[in-house]
């Protein structure tokens, strides 16, 4: 793992951070097959095709991704970003951008969808399962969105899944591209404004997305109320 002294400072700051090489190449991929077979969100593409999206919730599917999760190599780092407090895992999804297919996730902050308070402490940990560039569709941030609050958010015409804020609420010139490659992670502020392209290029862009929180969380969505923590049949491994 190529970890420095510094962590920390860039997700303060900026909001979001990337560390490489926190897993090998190989766990990941065998957790990106895994993602395949519990796959439970296929849109229809207009020439009829489904092609996978998202698997909601794979930590309750198999052992493997408890496992992965809860490995100490990322629970070290999103403890250091909750101040030394022990990070429990509220929810977590795998994002899939299958090759000239994927499609872009709008804008948002995680926020927005889970309404928990304290906001500062709730981190995403978003784990690359493939080498993500600008070409497969990588996560991109507004730098020091996640200093503001959190922001309108209106449903996007025909995708209702998706919640995005008005244009003039995303500050396109604070750009940033979350570059990194298989088995590095992005961790993200859950105020942290971003969203991600499709994928025009013949690789997969998997990202295992695993959101954390205190124990001193509470959500008003009754969806986020009870993390994964709260399950006796999940028990942090
Ligand atoms: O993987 C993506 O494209 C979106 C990721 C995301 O929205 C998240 O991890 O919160």
């Amino acid at each position: 793992m190529s970890l420095t002294e510094s962590f920390g400072r860039q997700y303060h700051e900026k909001g979001w951070e990337v560390v490489e090489s926190v897993y090998e190449p190989d766990e990941c991929e065998r957790i990106a097959e895994l993602s395949l077979k519990y796959v439970d969100h296929t849109p229809t593409t207009k020439d009829g095709i489904q092609e996978p999206r998202k698997v909601k919730l794979a930590y309750p599917c198999d052992v493997e991704f408890r496992r992965f999760a809860h490995d100490n190599r990322l629970l070290t780092l999103v403890r250091q970003l909750l101040d030394g407090m022990d990070p429990l895992l509220m929810m977590d999804q795998v994002f899939m951008k299958p090759p000239n297919f994927g499609t872009r996730k709008p804008f948002h902050q995680d926020n927005a969808y889970f309404r928990c308070e304290p906001a500062d402490e709730i981190v995403t940990a978003w784990i690359a399962l493939d080498d993500v560039d600008e070409s497969n569709g990588c996560v991109r941030y507004i730098d020091g969105s996640h200093r503001g609050d959190v922001v309108d958010h209106h449903g996007v015409k025909g995708e209702e899944y998706h919640l995005t804020p008005e244009e003039k609420d995303i500050d396109r010139d604070r750009e940033s591209k979350g570059l990194v490659k298989k088995g590095g992670v992005i961790f993200h502020h859950s105020k942290a404004l971003h969203g991600s392209g499709p994928n025009t290029s013949d690789r997969w862009r998997r990202g295992y997305a695993t959101h954390w929180v205190t124990k001193n969380v509470h959500s008003e969505s009754a969806i986020y109320r009870r993390g994964f923590f709260h399950l006796p049949d999940y028990p942090n491994l």
